[in-house]
């Protein structure tokens, strides 16, 4: 295993840090690979004397890097692009061992991270305000943007390093400081780009502090989501997750930025590109296992291709290899873990009982490691099973009639993060990306719902939580706007013409 060393991870690691520095902890989790189940690593957990440290820590680092100029902020971040690119490849190779995705992923998940130091490196010096003209005499008004402060960042296992880079750099060229929780599913990652940061903030000798990391279960999270000391909290997760984060932080009236569970739907027209439409689907459907956000999740086909596409899709269903994700040809690899297996097992008798009938798939492998075969099923939408978010590799196909039918189909779930049509038929398609059209934060037409791009401000509607992360104006929500009226002229005029003499 070279690049587990190419990486510095040992067989006991440091799961808290402030920077360059380690510390060591009695606690301990362990990490398993899903490839095989067996153990990798082990890494500390944080305690609350640590995690209050650490806090201390970034509030003193937050003095100076608040205070260096921007554009200086976005050439620290540019270099950690640099050193990302260097360690594409052994970084990729672990997030697929310890995550399960397969390696061609796990180098796809870095570049997203690579993307996002270039992304932001631009924004460091475009963190634009608004001037207006003030309605008195001699005075100016502008508005600028000021850092929150620490930023508390809570990612998933499913996107165990570019998740945290979206909120981190774009947090990081705003000038606040960040502490990074990883899901304990995969906490080798944390470790692994903690230590990757660590050299370019050694090699620009900049304090500690400036990106933290805790390691732990739901309690390091309680710790940071009750902390008023560290102002926003980004979290990444289930609904589930989600709710509880919200109400603990608006209960202190932080902020949040949620990016939870998607319930995404693909419609195929009678109009589309049917080919382009299956390769769509299958990416969605079964990429990284059915353990994106954004895997699509609901097929919701014309009648009058409906049996053409399933037989379509069972065809290629039947031709994927599953397997080793290391192993070039693997196009699916494992689950995270059993619990994950249970889900799916679980889901798949709810449809059944339901009424509704997997058509294909969804049994366990005889495998070492958590390996299932991705699974089709017919069913309803109105199906409660179907209504959930099941983090596994089942697809639902669904037949419609007519547009407006399949339109109250795709929203009519709790859910709205990514959607698509397939259609070659322009009414169709501006129809779905009207404001009659579909309600999820992405919609696409031509492309699945998954693999979206960082350009774009990412994020979804209703359940999945209202925040936006990564591209777009997303920066807004790492700062603080302040409006400023400056006067400049020699007397006190009021706004709205208010006559006060004293
Ligand atoms: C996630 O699953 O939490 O759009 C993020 C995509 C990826 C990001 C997914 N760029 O599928």
């Amino acid at each position: 295993m070279e690049f587990l060393k190419t990486l510095g991870i040992e067989g006991i690691n440091p799961g808290t840090s402030t920077g360059r520095k380690h510390i060591e902890s009695k606690e301990t989790i362990s990490s398993f690979t899903p490839t095989n189940g067996e153990k990798i690593a082990t890494v500390g957990v944080t305690s609350r004397e640590q995690y209050d440290r650490v806090v201390e820590e970034a509030q003193k680092a937050y003095q100076v890097w608040s205070n260096m100029p921007a554009p200086q902020r976005g050439e620290i971040v540019r270099q950690i692009g640099q050193k990302l690119r260097e360690y594409k490849e052994p970084l990729g190779k672990l997030v697929t061992y310890e995550m399960g995705k397969i390696y061609q992923e796990g180098l796809g998940e870095v570049q997203e991270m690579i993307d996002i130091c270039d992304f932001a490196v631009g924004q460091s010096r475009m963190l634009y305000g608004k001037t207006m003209h003030s309605e008195r005499p001699e005075h100016r008004m502008y508005e600028q943007w000021h850092p929150l402060g620490i930023v508390g960042i809570i990612s998933a296992f499913n996107f165990p390093v570019a998740v945290w880079s979206w909120n981190a750099m774009i947090a990081a060229v705003c000038g606040n400081v960040m502490i990074w929780k990883g899901s304990e599913k995969t906490p080798l990652c944390g470790v692994a780009v903690q230590k990757i940061v660590a050299k370019v903030l050694k090699e620009n000798d900049l304090p500690e502090g400036i990106f933290n990391l805790v390691t732990g279960d739901r309690q390091v999270g309680e710790w940071m989501t009750e902390d008023t000391r560290i102002p926003l909290i980004s979290a990444t997760g289930s609904i589930r997750m989600g709710k509880e984060v919200g109400k603990t932080v608006a209960s202190r009236l932080g902020k949040t930025i949620l990016e939870l569970g998607g319930n995404n739907a693909i419609i195929i027209s009678e109009h589309a590109d049917i080919e382009m439409a299956i390769r769509a689907t299958v990416f969605g459907a079964v990429g990284t296992c059915g353990q994106r956000c954004t895997s699509t999740r609901r097929l919701i086909i014309h009648e009058s291709v409906y049996d053409q596409v399933k037989e379509r899709l069972m065809n290629i269903y039947d031709n994927i290899t599953i397997g080793d994700p290391l192993e070039e040809t693997t196009l699916v690899g494992p689950m995270i873990d059993q619990d994950a297996i249970n889900n799916m097992q679980n889901a798949l008798k709810e449809i059944e009982k339901e009424g509704g009938k997997v058509i294909y798939g969804g049994d366990v492998l005889e495998e070492d490691g958590f390996y299932v075969r991705p699974a089709l099923a017919e069913v309803e939408n109105h199906y409660e099973i179907v209504q959930e978010e099941t983090f596994a590799p089942i697809l639902y196909l669904m037949k419609f009639k007519d547009m407006d039918e399949a339109i109250a189909m795709h929203n009519g779930v709790k859910q709205g993060l990514s959607s698509a049509m397939f259609t070659l038929n322009m009414r169709e398609a501006e129809t779905f990306l009207s404001a009659r059209g579909s309600d999820c934060g992405i919609a696409n037409i031509n492309i699945g719902t998954s693999g979206a791009e960082i350009g774009g401000a990412f994020g979804g509607e209703k359940e999945t939580g209202g925040g936006r992360e990564s591209g777009s104006d997303a920066w807004k929500a790492y700062m603080r706007r302040q409006t400023n009226t400056m006067n400049w002229g020699d007397s006190l005029p009021l706004a709205q013409g208010i006559d006060f003499d004293v």
